[in-house]
């Protein structure tokens, strides 16, 4: 999954893909790299974010939606809205990536049953203006996966296909680096709910905590920029543990390493079909 912030604040990209016609160039681009999905998110969820207005969020996404769904590219919508998920379903998306898992808007999980597309719930613990304020575990690996079940439940209780439910541990969202390693070193887990088993997402790309593993002696914390090849690594582990996608910004490294995850889980004789492909369906 390629990512198209059309944003100016994003973390790792803000400001890069901004106006439109850099956005859908740039989608163009990550889904010749070999991403299989392009996902389209115009609200920053970056630590400490204030919520930007429902009218600036589409007036960001409305044309580089379009534009990516009429040139066929498979394309998900980024939004905690459910105008704005409304939006992008309209204009032909096959999946909505809801950072909240449905706690934001009420009314998203019951707009995505309808649409009877992919939904990926995400683990959340509130909005981005003091999501550290939550960052509070005991047991980080049990609690996500409580919470996420809960949130499940909920939006099948909604009408949504069970079939068609994501999971994904939400790192960095509620989350400090130490509670973000367990998570990924428990994909599994994290999609193994009371509910069912789940296909997990990952969205490790250039977040602060690779920054931080890879600080300098003086502990300056690496640049976004310059955490591609750690965000390759952990595709690869990712994928190699059965990851159903990774949601990333730099496409052809991590292309590359879903690819060297799939000759591994092969030559391992995994049973799971290993990589992510299709964008409806379980792996
Ligand atoms: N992270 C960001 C935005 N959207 N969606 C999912 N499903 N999972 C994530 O971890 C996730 C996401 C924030 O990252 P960005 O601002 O660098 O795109």
């Amino acid at each position: 999954m390629g990512v198209v912030n059309v944003t100016p604040d994003s973390f790792s990209d803000g400001g890069q893909w901004y106006g439109a016609d850099a956005a859908i160039a740039h989608g163009l681009e990550l889904a010749a790299q070999g991403a299989d999905i392009v996902d389209v998110g115009g609200e920053s969820t970056r630590p400490g974010a204030q919520r930007i207005s429902q009218e600036e969020e589409l007036r960001r996404i409305g044309p580089v939606v379009t534009e990516l769904v009429r040139a066929g590219l498979p394309v998900s919508i980024d939004t905690m809205r459910a105008p704005v998920a409304e939006f992008a379903l309209d204009a032909g998306v096959q999946l909505v990536n809801d950072v909240s898992g449905g706690l934001a808007d009420p009314d998203m999980p019951r707009l995505v049953a309808a649409a009877g597309v992919s939904y990926v719930v995400v683990h959340w613990r509130g909005h981005s203006h003091d999501m550290y304020s939550r960052a509070a575990y005991t047991d980080v690996v049990g609690e996500v996966r409580d919470e996420l079940a809960r949130r499940v439940d909920a939006v099948v209780h909604a009408g949504v296909d069970p079939g068609c439910v994501v999971v994904d541990p939400g790192l960095g969202f509620g989350k400090r680096p130490e509670h973000n390693w367990p998570l990924l070193t428990h994909l599994a887990e994290v999609g193994t709910l009371a509910g069912g088993t789940f296909p997990v997402l990952v969205g490790a790309s250039r977040k602060r905590f690779l920054g931080s593993l890879l600080a300098g002696p003086d502990g300056t914390p690496r640049p976004f920029g310059d955490c591609d090849g750690a965000t390759a690594a952990i595709t690869a582990l990712a994928a190699a543990a059965g990851a159903w996608s990774v949601r990333v910004h730099q496409v052809p490294l991590n292309a590359d390493a879903v690819r060297v995850a799939a000759a591994w889980r092969d030559a391992a004789g995994a049973d799971a079909a290993g990589p992510p492909l299709s964008v409806t369906g379980r792996s």
